[in-house]
């Protein structure tokens, strides 16, 4: 009887226990999160922020915002400031990869985890952030190659557009790119320069190159990301040439702009990525929070989409 009664109480000790021990994912609210966004350079950039803001709201986090204007200055005066004000955590999307050692330390002496949000950093030690919740950028450029070779059965001069100088995004979609088409001696980059991410910069990129190669001889442009393809297509049309037809276009982030171009026939291809990133990085300081392991590395999906679902895609993701 006395087993019976001391194995009873023990089953309830461990209900309780385990009550206490899973925090049901959402049940969040009360966390106050630093949030360090980069800017608001592309339209994948503002959708990013419009779905990491939303998501916080849905799990009642007290979510402090602070847009870098795309300077790394900024973001390390956000990060001193959330630490001074004693967040629970914080998110992070770091402009470019290098210059974070200092003010992580700082994060990490205070006890506060952060989250990197789809880019990563290089430090000598990377116990300085909880986890990187981001989309694989070599995987992403070796299927923009892929693409192009068996479009154009590896035979094409192409133009390339950078995204920002030093950031993890433009680094690690160039080294895939140039992975897959180093198999192909017929492709090859005749010209590469960053346009920043943005559709002016794109633009006007485009025109340098129209203006310095013989149009003819360029074959397709390949774009960091949506945005910029998108002024290039501009630039190609004031050229008097025919983008997705004369020069064809393959880029990244899958922005409702691009399917419109692809549905008007003006662009080939696009890789996405979900700009949906607030859950996972939510998740994974809640996980840490209850002291389960987090993984270094959350990676997002990278489906590939073409003309023949644009004008489907284009009106699902503009209704939004
Ligand atoms: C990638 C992200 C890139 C997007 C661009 O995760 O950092 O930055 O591809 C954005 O649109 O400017």
């Amino acid at each position: 009887m006395r087993i019976l009664k001391l194995f009873v109480l023990a089953a309830i000790a461990m209900m309780v226990f385990a009550s206490y021990n899973t925090i049901p994912t959402h049940a969040q609210s009360g966390l106050t999160i630093g949030f360090s966004q980069i800017g608001s350079e592309s339209g994948w950039r503002t959708s990013e922020t419009v779905s990491i803001k939303a998501e916080a709201e849905k799990r009642g986090i007290k979510l402090l915002f602070d847009d870098a204007q795309q300077k790394q200055e900024n973001q390390i005066k956000a990060l001193r400031s959330f630490i001074a004000q004693g967040v629970d955590a914080i998110l992070l999307a770091p402009v470019v990869e290098t210059g974070w050692d200092d003010v992580l330390k700082e994060a990490k002496d205070a006890g506060i985890p952060v989250v990197l949000v789809d880019r990563g950093v290089k430090v000598d030690d990377d116990s300085l952030y909880l986890t990187k919740v981001s989309s694989d950028f070599v995987h992403e450029g070796r299927l923009a190659a892929a693409w192009l070779a068996q479009r154009t059965n590896g035979i094409c001069q192409i133009v390339e557009l950078q995204g920002t100088i030093g950031s993890s995004a433009a680094i690690d979609r160039q080294k895939g790119f140039a992975d897959v088409i180093a198999l192909f001696p017929e492709m090859k980059i005749i010209a590469t320069q960053s346009g920043d991410f943005t559709r002016d910069g794109g633009k006007k990129v485009m025109e340098a190159f129209l203006k310095a190669q013989d149009p003819k001889t360029i074959c397709a442009v390949w774009a960091h990301n949506d945005d910029m393809v998108l002024g290039a297509i501009q630039a190609i049309k004031e050229a008097g040439l025919k983008p997705g037809v004369d020069i064809l276009t393959i880029s990244v982030d899958a922005v409702p702009d691009i399917f419109k171009a692809m549905a008007d026939g003006e662009a080939n291809a696009t890789v996405e990525l979900s700009p949906n990133l607030g859950g996972p990085a939510f998740d994974a300081i809640n996980d840490f929070k209850a002291g389960k392991e987090v993984p270094k590395w959350i990676v997002s999906t990278s489906p590939m989409y073409f003309p023949a679902t644009a004008a489907d895609e284009y009106a699902k993701r503009s209704a939004k």
